[in-house]
């Protein structure tokens, strides 16, 4: 009986006690520099595109961006420029497009959908959620889809929200593994992934939209360091009602 309350209190005051988000896998962390721009006019669409070695800054030790211009664009250029750890996406007033980065571990613009050969994306089961911080003026979706070969992907996706802007700190979202839904087959397996993607547009009302990423990476759900402290005083208080 003393055993018993002694292990209700030992969960009580488990439950009672936080959790932190801590840094898993590194997905980019965009200290890879990498430009590429569709110039003032021309015909829309248009796209310009390029791959990066990335080393080890990036899931795969590659990057593709695709830029695409639907709209407008006749003034200044739209663009993505990759520097000092940060990725810019810019667009004119008016201007509609949308960016596309691919991660599939090669230099060909092609997605190739197990080109990352597998990668554990929970790291044996600890990881749970993708992390995306940002900066922005307009409110777009942001997507992320991961893939485990050509037959089986899942996306999740958030809305640029918080604070507006480009000179406070960056907003933080989290997709959790468990938000991601199947968009091929029975979806991705997150111990098995072969890509991933991220991308976002502007389309009215949202034309003219830019925006700034900081990182990408994934995260795991860990007791602070209060609730470990917490859960060892509640073993001891187990273990000495034992001895009774
Ligand atoms: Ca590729």
């Amino acid at each position: 009986m003393q055993t018993r309350t002694g292990t209700i209190f030992a969960v009580a005051l488990f439950a009672s006690a936080g959790t932190v988000v801590q840094a898993g896998m590194l997905l980019d962390s965009f200290s890879t520099t990498q430009q590429i721009s569709i110039g003032p006019g021309g015909v829309n669409p248009a796209t310009a595109s390029s791959s990066v070695g990335t080393g080890g800054t990036s899931v795969g030790g590659a990057r593709t961006l695709e830029l695409t211009r639907d709209t407008g664009g006749t003034v200044v250029a739209t663009r993505v420029n990759i520097d000092a750890g940060i990725l810019g996406f810019g667009t004119e007033p008016g201007v509609g497009g949308g960016l596309m980065a691919i991660y599939d571990g090669d230099l060909d613009p092609a997605l190739n959908p197990t080109g990352l050969g597998g990668v554990d994306f929970t790291e044996s089961g600890d990881n749970a959620s993708v992390r995306v911080t940002y900066r922005y003026d307009l409110a777009l979706e942001f997507f992320v889809t991961v893939y485990t070969d050509a037959g089986n992907a899942s996306r999740a996706s958030f809305v640029f929200g918080g604070t507006a802007g480009f000179n406070g700190p960056f907003n933080v979202a989290l997709l959790p593994f468990a938000s991601f839904t199947p968009i091929l087959g029975a979806g991705a397996d997150f111990t098995n992934i072969g890509a991933m993607t991220f991308s976002a547009s502007t389309t009215s009302p949202t034309l003219g939209a830019d925006f700034q990423l900081d990182t990408i990476d994934l995260t795991r759900e860990v007791p602070t360091p209060g609730a470990l402290a917490l859960i060892g005083l509640a073993g001891v208080v187990v273990a000495g009602r034992r001895r009774r």
